[in-house]
């Protein structure tokens, strides 16, 4: 073959990767707050489109009164053969899970998770607040991950930054997380995925990314503080999004063509 041809097979290559590594998946993000000022949240979430836009297929931001829209965006990105990211800011949205458990399993927020898709939660208790009340408390979690036990209690629990949380996601520096995901409950099909920083134990970590090997469906969560305005979730979560979960949760077709320094210098 002559070198020209070579050369124009490379550049379609590298573009095809490029390609490849953009579309993959999709994320929608609810910025209702729950925690957290909604003033913070609304500016956190669009400093957060704007970081991961062009590394991933779309972003689209729903406020509260557009939450029937979220509802279909769910629907449509269940079964779409990718793995779709749903961002929460600390409130579960009443249209993809009814209030107060009533779904325990054909909500369409779990239908989506055991589908092979991700759900992110910033801010309070993930799944435990609904329109402003601890409507689902424990029992959303509980439900969502069908473990009859698993909380997120522990008011200031110390996190140390783990060696994939310095690689990851370097804006993360230690801090006290008010609830921390309890590794130690997890049962089932549930594993870590990604621990970004934990306790000294080893038993509570935030942030940190589940996931159900079964399903391959995934749960994480990022600063989940009690009225801390001021913490970088636009930045961690972008880096989490466009270093981890781009080029390893999803497993692009081009992953063996993918170095973490060409990752990082892009
Ligand atoms: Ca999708
Ligand atoms: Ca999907
Ligand atoms: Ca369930």
């Amino acid at each position: 073959m002559k070198p020209k041809y070579v050369f124009s097979l490379v550049v379609v290559g590298c573009i095809f990767i490029s390609a490849g590594l953009a579309m993959a998946f999709d994320v929608a993000i609810s910025n209702q707050a729950g925690w957290w000022s909604q003033g913070a949240a609304d500016g956190e979430m669009e400093a957060l489109k704007a970081a991961i836009e062009g590394s991933v297929g779309s972003v689209e931001i729903f406020a509260s009164d557009n939450q029937a829209a979220l509802a279909t965006w769910v629907k449509n990105n269940t079964a779409d053969g990718e793995n779709d990211i749903l961002l929460l800011c600390g409130q579960f949205p009443n249209p993809i899970y009814a209030p107060g458990n009533a779904q325990a399993d054909d909500s369409l927020a779990e239908i989506f998770l055991d589908s092979g898709n991700t759900i992110l939660n910033t801010g309070d208790y993930m799944f435990y607040v609904v329109d402003g009340g601890g409507t689902n408390a424990a029992g959303g979690l509980q439900t969502m991950m069908d473990i009859a036990a698993i909380t997120m209690w522990d008011d200031n629990t110390a996190v140390e930054v783990t060696s994939d949380g310095a690689n990851y996601t370097p804006t993360l520096v230690d801090f006290q997380t008010d609830r921390p995901f309890h590794l130690d409950e997890l049962e089932g099909g549930w594993e870590p995925e990604l621990i970004m920083a934990q306790n000294a134990a080893g038993t509570r970590a935030d942030p940190v990314v589940v996931v159900n090997r079964d399903t391959g469906g995934m749960l994480g969560i990022f600063y989940q503080t009690a009225g801390q305005d001021d913490d970088p979730r636009a930045a961690v979560i972008s880096e989490f999004i466009i270093s981890y979960f781009r080029t390893t949760a999803v497993t692009p077709a081009s992953k063996l063509s993918t170095s973490w320094g060409a990752i990082k210098s892009e």
